[in-house]
């Protein structure tokens, strides 16, 4: 497949790539003013340590937790950009209109999910949704776009609208530069990622466990969704699981502001997603606090999770 960069030799930054792509103007402002408030974000996490959690700042506001103050650092960036009508997170417990209502698109946030990772140095992340109407629907149907940051070593950025998934690294000039274009997924990788507590595992989960452990997969898990799910990724294959367990039918994870997006950036980098029978993206959201089990990477290791859960 021609890259991009072959063709322009080089440094492709992303507001460059997302015009040569031939991605529609609003959505791609869109997704850069997104890509833009992640520094922010950034600079509130290195901001805020466990010496200030819970303390009072200089007006004596009280220091807001930072998944919260993650939300508010994206409505007033969202609120006025003239692209979105509507927005949900995490951190909300509805939908709510975004300025005067009018804009193209509905966004759902996981603002920073990992947070509780924070004091360990471990990386973190937020995912991001763009949806093109204000309703719960199959994602297949309804996204425009996903995008994913990563707090880690570097600040990486995975977006797609449709026409592949790509990665760029922010730089110290603060442009977020295409690294990699067109990630493929293998058919089957190494590596596996596996939330919930082994005891409460079901027997079917289990037993596919214990499939991929007689493989050789190897285990890489670090409790933030986000890098985990990055690393299946960028390794080009493997497995991230949070699955339904003894206690709870559902699992943990959200179906509109984590698996809907990671869903849609796995598929157009050629994976799959299912929550052990149907694909994530075919399934209709009832609530936006969702939860769902989740089976995610290449296909050879989801293929794999639905025979052993349906056998
Ligand atoms: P926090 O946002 O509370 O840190 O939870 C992170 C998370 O939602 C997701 O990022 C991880 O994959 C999952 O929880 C880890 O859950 P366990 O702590 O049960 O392994």
């Amino acid at each position: 497949m021609a890259s991009i960069s072959d063709a322009t030799q080089g440094f492709v930054d992303l507001r460059r790539h997302m015009w040569i792509s031939g991605i529609e103007v609003d959505l791609r402002r869109l997704i850069w003013q997104i890509a833009v408030t992640a520094k922010y974000i950034s600079a509130k996490i290195h901001e805020s340590n466990r010496k200030f959690a819970g303390m009072k700042n200089i007006y004596g506001e009280e220091q807001l937790a930072l998944d919260r103050a993650s939300d508010e650092i994206l409505q007033s960036q969202l609120r006025y950009s003239g692209f979105v009508n509507a927005y949900a997170s995490e951190e909300l417990a509805s939908i709510i209109t975004i300025g005067k209502g009018d804009g193209k698109y509905f966004v759902t946030a996981d603002p920073l999910d990992g947070s509780s990772l924070v004091d360990t140095n471990l990386a973190i992340g937020t995912i991001i949704g763009i949806h093109r109407t204000p309703v719960l629907e199959e994602g297949r149907k309804n996204m425009a776009a996903a995008l994913y940051i990563t707090y880690g070593p570097l600040i990486t950025m995975v977006y797609s609208a449709g026409k592949g998934t790509h990665e760029f690294v922010l730089n110290r000039e603060g442009e977020y530069v295409l690294s990699q274009e067109h990630i493929r997924l293998k058919d089957k990788g190494s590596i596996y990622s596996l939330g919930g507590l082994r005891k409460d595992w079901t027997d079917r989960h289990l037993r596919y466990v214990e499939f991929l452990e007689a493989e050789g997969y190897k285990l890489r898990y670090s409790g933030g969704f986000v890098p985990d799910i990055n690393q299946i990724l960028i390794k080009k294959g493997g497995i991230f699981t949070y699955p339904a367990l003894k206690g709870s039918a559902t699992g943990k994870l959200r179906l509109i502001f984590e698996l809907q997006p990671m869903a849609f950036l796995f598929e157009q980098a050629g994976g799959s997603a299912t929550d052990g029978e149907r694909d994530i993206l075919a399934i209709k959201p009832q609530s936006i606090d969702q939860r769902c089990p989740i089976y995610i990477g290449s296909r050879f290791e989801v293929d794999k999770a639905k025979e052993f859960l349906n056998s």
